[in-house]
């Protein structure tokens, strides 16, 4: 019935609990205190639905389910993009207390397989749009592999006709405020994608101190231009946050500024969130004239998911007529923000500080020793919504927690004397492809399953609009293209923003003194070369 997680210690949950901090609520009452209100909730498209639209087509949904066997402590393997359906589906699900993994939209077979042999879905709900589904294919190659699977909707086909069924006898069944209401999906830093259990009681947590933080209320109007199913757009405060305070979400498939700037006039947008090279994308496309008009209601632009150059920050006020807000968050927890009252300098230059009193966060040596102010170091943290171990890796958990359960998330940091941390750096195997995450260790084993690569190393290489792009290089027992690299990936299924922007063959990797692949030494050759190219 309940689902295995690693749990805060009883005296955390005590304090949590004393502070107001775990209200012993679901997350369902994000929609279900509003479930009267004939406001507008979301705008897809021409579709809109109120607050008492959405609720009531969720638990239509829930019913339906309900009604095929679904209960409380089954998961479900769920992937749609920015449509309406993914809301009605979240709250469906949290209704009737199944965990959903939410994919990203973007990916492909191995992701969604490495999450379905995980969690053994009971349901599996995606979109005939999405080239996977399109036809029946790799779905019944899917359902011999998981055999848990017992119910199957797809959009633009049979997931209409189960929200539109009669919401007779409903029973809620969310499961328990301190139980996993679904799992978020991590950026990674080894092979298989690991999955992050968050409970209803540190999810709503964050949602409500981000909703106070970012002042988000009735009045808010919020673009959601990134993937929904993304922690950020999710709860910082994103999609969720604007439904706990009652304002409107309007859903974009994409950010660019084509699709954005007329969305953001039409509906008076005044909040949205974005990633580092969609803001340099924004502020070319004002610079290229005309646009500012269309900007006119924005107030506020967050940024976060990779980090923003303090050069970037500083023209976003001037160019887009907006205040900036810099978001540093992770899946696993931990989010820091610059405050709207802060002053611009440290709206530019910083990450922000933790939004809770209670996050602990801490600078660790490569000892696990703790630095003084302004010194970079490991980033620790423990708190109210950050979570104590990923989903079944008890090997993994017993590396990336110390023995007082601080969370090591691999970025490099710096704390001020404020409290305020500016990332300076990253210690994880990971690529940040502006703002999307790649584990090196992942893309390496699909290459290493290439006949002709014997060894293989994707690195990190500077772009000057993605921040980061991934370069793989390999060992290879015969001459390979390029092409043929990335062809080969992309038949093995893997979400094309894990494609090695750049393949290098080498005659051999440079190995540290341990024998390990020396990426700091791959990553110099890539700079080497890219300035002798300028
Ligand atoms: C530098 N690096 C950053 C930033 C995230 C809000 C915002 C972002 C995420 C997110 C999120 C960064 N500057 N401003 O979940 O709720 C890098 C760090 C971090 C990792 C987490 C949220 N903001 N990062 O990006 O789980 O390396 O969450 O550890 O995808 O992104 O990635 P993810």
């Amino acid at each position: 019935m309940t689902l295995p997680y690693t749990r805060w210690p009883d005296d955390f949950a005590v304090r949590y609990r004393e502070k107001g901090y775990w209200r012993d609520l679901p997350l369902t009452d994000i929609l279900s205190r509003h479930a009267s209100s004939d406001a507008t909730a979301l705008v897809d498209g021409e579709r809109r639905f109120s607050y008492r639209e959405l609720e009531q087509a969720a638990t239509r949904l829930a019913g339906a389910l309900q009604r095929r066997g679904l209960k409380t402590g089954d998961t479900a393997l769920v992937q749609l993009g920015n449509v309406a359906e993914f809301y009605i589906t979240l709250f469906a699900l949290w209704k009737i207390g199944v965990a959903s993994v939410n994919a990203l939209f973007s990916h492909q077979r191995t992701e969604l397989d490495a999450y379905a042999s995980q969690i053994a879905p009971a349901l599996l709900i995606a979109d005939r749009e999405h080239g996977l589904f399109g036809d029946d294919a790799w779905l019944e190659t899917l359902k011999a592999r998981t055999p848990s699977l017992r119910v199957i909707a797809l959009r633009n086909d049979t997931l209409e006709a189960l929200i539109d069924e009669p919401a007779d006898n409903v029973v809620a069944s969310p499961s328990a405020p301190d139980e996993v209401a679904f799992f978020q999906l991590s950026g990674g830093s080894t092979g298989t994608p690991k999955l992050i259990p968050r409970t209803h009681n540190d999810y709503y947590y964050s949602i409500r101190r981000s909703v106070e933080i970012c002042r988000f209320d009735s009045e808010t109007r919020y673009l959601c231009a990134l993937p929904a199913a993304h922690n950020y757009p999710m709860s910082s405060p994103g999609a969720l946050g604007v439904f706990f305070g009652g304002g409107c979400v309007v859903l974009a498939s994409d950010p660019s500024a084509t699709l954005c700037f007329p969305l953001i006039e039409q509906h008076q947008i005044n909040v949205t969130a974005l990633v580092p090279p969609a803001v340099s994308l924004w502020l070319q496309a004002v610079g290229e004239g005309g646009a500012d008009a269309q900007l006119a209601s924005l107030k506020l632009l967050q940024v976060g998911g990779a980090r923003l150059s303090d050069s970037l920050a500083a023209r976003i006020p001037a160019e887009l007529g907006c205040q900036l807000q810099q978001v540093f968050g992770m899946a696993e927890g931990l989010v820091n923000y610059t405050r709207l009252d802060d002053p611009d300098e440290r709206i530019f230059t910083t990450q922000g500080r933790p939004m809770s009193p209670d996050d602990e966060v801490w600078v660790a040596d490569e000892n696990g020793e703790p630095l003084p102010p302004g010194e970079v170091g490991r980033l620790m943290t423990r708190g109210p919504y950050t979570f104590r171990g990923y989903y079944n890796s008890p090997e993994h958990n017993a590396r990336a927690f110390d023995k007082n359960g601080f969370y090591c998330s691999g970025d490099l940091i710096a704390i001020d004397e404020q409290g305020y941390i500016t990332v300076k750096g990253r210690e994880k195997d990971q690529i940040n492809r502006g703002g999307e995450k790649i584990a090196a260790e992942e893309i390496e084993n699909l290459l290493l399953s290439h006949e002709a690569i014997v060894h293989a190393a994707l690195v990190s290489m500077e772009d000057s609009l993605m921040g980061e792009k991934s370069c793989a290089y390999i060992v290879t027992s015969r001459p390979v293209k390029a092409v043929e690299i990335r062809r080969f990936l992309r038949e093995l299924g893997v979400a094309d923003f894990k494609l090695p922007d750049r393949v290098e063959r080498v005659d051999e990797l440079p190995l540290t003194a341990v024998g390990k692949v020396d990426k700091k030494q791959l990553r110099q050759w890539l700079a080497a070369r890219q300035s002798a190219s300028e």
